[in-house]
This record gives structure tokens, C-alpha cells and sequence, in this order.
């Protein structure tokens, strides 16, 4: 009886790891919501979403790992919104990110890896403090318990193939140091109509984070009274300045 009871509990918590994680298996472009894994590179955790937690691995790059179908490249024009469905929802706290890439000479976003100093960050968020008397937690991270995130491509980005990086970071035991959790995806895009944009800086993959970033090895629920100084890993924003 009592094995047999171990033996649920050890389920029940393998079922609820697994529940537990996401992923971003679906593009969502001007109310369309694509197919698993169309226009975003299929990940490594597509079938058991488990974190990633090696910050030195170049899986960071796409959240791939070894060979993954070719999943066609959509034509977005810069300033479009494009967002992610989550397969379930980010039951984590953490900031959202995301990152672009641009296809080198001769490459496409089809054929392009990610390695290299080649991505910048465009957009990053932060906990932001509440105010709301019953709530137990005095901040909140805006993409808590999301079903989708959204992006817009910056009005300015230059025309040509890019990789989107999307990436969320999830804090909930990262006061043990290297217990930060990495979910992600890339889609390949190719971008048209664009401007005069000059992007930087850039950073790679990996190579963005180290363990001991202040933003990565934190204690987010005790002894943290300034969440609104939270340091967003990695490098600054980049945007057009509008
Ligand atoms: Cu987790």
C-alpha cells in the first residue's frame, strides 16, 4: 500500500512537471493561427517541454537541437504585429524577450543557424508593482499565466530574412544559482517594407547570459523590495526610437 502510494506521488509529480512547462509551437499573423511548427523551427522539448537550463549550450540559439523540418519562412511587413500561441499557458514568473537576427550574405532565414554575435534585442519586460490591497504578491509579471504573446516588428528594421527569437525566463527557484529556466522558439521571417533602421548591439547565443546575472540569480520571493529595478538579462533594447 504504501509503494503503491510512493508510486502516485512520483506520477502525480512527473504529470505535473510536465504540465507544468510551455512551449511556442504556433505563429499567430493577422488572425491566423498556423499549424504546430509552421514558420517556427521545431524545438528540442516540442514533445516533453522541459527547460533548458546551460546557458553555455548552443541550443539557446533556437531551442533547437540536431535536425528539424525546414518550416517555411512567412513574409511580414516591418511595423506588422506577429505574436506566439503558448501550448498551455506561462505558468512561470519571469520576463518575456524577444530577439531578431538577420540572415547574412548568401543565407536565408531558412538556412541561417543563429550562431554568432548576430542578434538583437527588441523587446524585454519587467514585473511591474501593483497596488491591489488583496493581492498577495505586491508586483506582477505581465505575461504570468499568458495563452499567447505578441511582437511588433520595428517600423524601421531593414527589408530581408530574419530569425525571431522568442524567449521566456522563468525565476521561481532561481535563488539557487543556475535554476533559471529558458523556454523558447525561433521563427523564420522575411521582413519587407522596411526603413533605415540601424540595429545593435549585438549579442549571441551563447554567450548573452551568465549564471550569476543579477536577473538570473535573484531571489524573486523574499528579500526582493524593488522589483521595478529588475535588470532584464542580456543587452539593451534596441527600437527605432519612436
Ligand atoms: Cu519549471
Amino acid at each position: 500500500m504504501l509503494s503503491f502510494l510512493a508510486l502516485t506521488v512520483a506520477f502525480a509529480t512527473i504529470i505535473s512537471t510536465t504540465t507544468a512547462h510551455y512551449t511556442f509551437p504556433n505563429l499567430l499573423y493577422k488572425g491566423t493561427q498556423y499549424p504546430d511548427y509552421t514558420y517556427i523551427r521545431r524545438t528540442w522539448n516540442y514533445q516533453n517541454y522541459y527547460p533548458l537550463f546551460d546557458l553555455t549550450s548552443p541550443v539557446l540559439q533556437c531551442f533547437t537541437n540536431g535536425s528539424f523540418p525546414n518550416p517555411g519562412t512567412l513574409t511580414v511587413s516591418a511595423g506588422d504585429t506577429v505574436g506566439f500561441k503558448v501550448s498551455g499557458r506561462i505558468i512561470h514568473e519571469g520576463p518575456l524577450l524577444f530577439y531578431m537576427a538577420k540572415a547574412g550574405f548568401r543565407q536565408t532565414a531558412a538556412s541561417m543557424t543563429g550562431a554568432g554575435a548576430v542578434w538583437v534585442k527588441i523587446n524585454e519586460t519587467k514585473p511591474v508593482i501593483t497596488n491591489v490591497p488583496e493581492e498577495l504578491e505586491l508586483y506582477k509579471w505581465p505575461y504570468y499565466n499568458a495563452a499567447e504573446v505578441h511582437i511588433q516588428i520595428p517600423p524601421c528594421l531593414s527589408t530581408g530574412d530574419y530569425l525571431l527569437r522568442v524567449e521566456h525566463i522563468a525565476l521561481h527557484i532561481a535563488f539557487e544559482e543556475g535554476q533559471h529556466e529558458f523556454f523558447g522558439a525561433c521563427a523564420q521571417l522575411k521582413v519587407v517594407n522596411g526603413g533605415n533602421g540601424v540595429p545593435g548591439p549585438y549579442t549571441s547565443f551563447p554567450g548573452a547570459y551568465s549564471s550569476n546575472d543579477p536577473g538570473l540569480f535573484l531571489d524573486i520571493h523574499r528579500n526582493w523590495t524593488l522589483p521595478e529595478e529588475y535588470e532584464v538579462p542580456g543587452p539593451p533594447v534596441w527600437s527605432c526610437g519612436l
